[in-house]
């Protein structure tokens, strides 16, 4: 069957359904968003801290969150300036296994994720959890690019992206909610594409 010139020309998306509301789907372009200067971390420095409202703060080095079972996701990512990529695959560990270590409190009801850089952004406790949310240093099966947050980042794709903090090095668990760098600037303490909760006052 004959594709028509009309029909291609309306670009209508593939997959609308996956589209959350106010997003175009970027392709196979990732475009890079960072706040601070790109850090050019060492292994052999890094390190993923859990403390604050925990049982048993732990600190895990490169080598021994390697050590831990391999976690991966499939699926679309979403950024507040519009863009959405679809089919990323991100291995690394599940936010889960390290939380299991730490033992959060019972009065742990957010958290604030660090970056090397200082480079915050706050969550809910709950979006981190139930296999929700990882600390990744692979995509499409390669080490993370520096520039995407390698050697390792967040990952929260189900929030907007400003949620998956780059060169992430701290997950601090917190009784009350306290805002990070973008959310101080106006962005929503939460961040859910699907509620465009974009902005401070959003839904
Ligand atoms: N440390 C750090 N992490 C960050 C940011 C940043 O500026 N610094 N930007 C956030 C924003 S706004 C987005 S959209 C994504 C962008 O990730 P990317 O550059 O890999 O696309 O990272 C998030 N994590
Ligand atoms: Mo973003």
């Amino acid at each position: 069957m004959p594709i028509t010139r009309g029909f291609l020309g309306k670009r209508r998306p593939e997959r609308p359904d996956r589209l959350p509301p106010g997003q175009y789907d970027t392709g196979s372009g990732w475009p890079t968003l960072t706040a601070e200067a790109t850090p050019k971390l060492d292994v052999e420095q890094w390190s993923m801290t859990v403390d604050g409202l925990v049982d048993s703060p732990q600190t895990w080095s490169w080598r021994e969150i390697h050590a831990l079972p391999e976690s991966t996701y499939f699926g679309d990512i979403h950024c507040v300036t519009t863009w959405s990529k679809f089919d990323t695959t991100f291995t690394g560990v599940s936010v889960d296994t390290l939380l299991e270590a730490a033992g959060p409190r019972p009065e742990a009801k957010f958290v604030m994720a660090h970056s090397t850089t200082g480079y915050t952004t706050n969550l809910p406790l709950e979006d981190l959890t139930g296999g929700k949310a990882w600390v990744v240093w692979d995509f499409d099966g390669k080490p993370l690019a520096r520039g995407h947050g390698g050697p390792v980042r967040l990952l929260v794709p189900h929030l907007y992206f400003w949620k998956s903090a780059k060169w992430v090095t701290r997950l601090e668990l917190m009784e009350r909610d306290r805002p990070g760098f973008w959310e101080q600037n106006g962005y929503h303490d939460r961040g859910d594409p699907w509620l465009e909760q974009r902005y401070q006052g959003d839904p």
